[in-house]
């Protein structure tokens, strides 16, 4: 069965010219591509995208980090697509978390700059698929 999940290229990962390698990435593990958009998130996409963390000390900088520049949104589908691309992705941690071979495992350092997201469930998916592509 196939699922769909939202994978951001962050201001971070836009800025630093990874956006063709993230999309290989996707691309080669065999998900296929279903929406795709530059955009830039204003605050209140931002508030809502990550409403988890609300409260938490990150908050105040992650939403300033995640509005200061265009991302890359996408709709990304095919079977586990959730869990496949998380595994892309790495853990959340560059350098502690993310194993080398990840796309943070490859290109990240720090915590915050960790270049990408992806729905961590498929409630999160469901989500935030309709916050970022209502019309999908
Ligand atoms: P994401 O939601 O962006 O895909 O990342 P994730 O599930 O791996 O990690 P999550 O716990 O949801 O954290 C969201 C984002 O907040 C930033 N962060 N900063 N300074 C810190 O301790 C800290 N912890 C998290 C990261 O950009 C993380 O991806
Ligand atoms: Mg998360």
């Amino acid at each position: 069965m196939s699922e769909r999940t939202l994978v951001l290229v962050k201001p971070d990962g836009v800025e630093r010219g990874l956006v063709g390698e993230v999309i290989s990435r996707i691309e080669n593990k065999g998900l296929k591509l279903v929406a795709l958009e530059l955009k830039n998130v204003d605050r209140e996409l931002a508030e809502q995208h990550y409403a988890e963390h609300d409260g938490k000390p990150f908050f105040e900088s992650l939403i300033e980090f995640i509005t200061g520049g265009p991302v890359i949104a996408a709709c990304v589908e095919g079977p586990k697509a959730i869990a496949a691309f998380r595994q892309l992705a790495g853990g959340t941690d560059p350098v502690e978390k993310a194993a080398p071979g990840s796309i943070r495992g490859d290109y990240g350092l720090e915590v915050q700059y960790n270049l990408v997201h992806g729905s961590d469930s498929a409630e999160s998916a469901a989500r935030e698929l309709k916050l970022w592509f209502p019309n999908l």
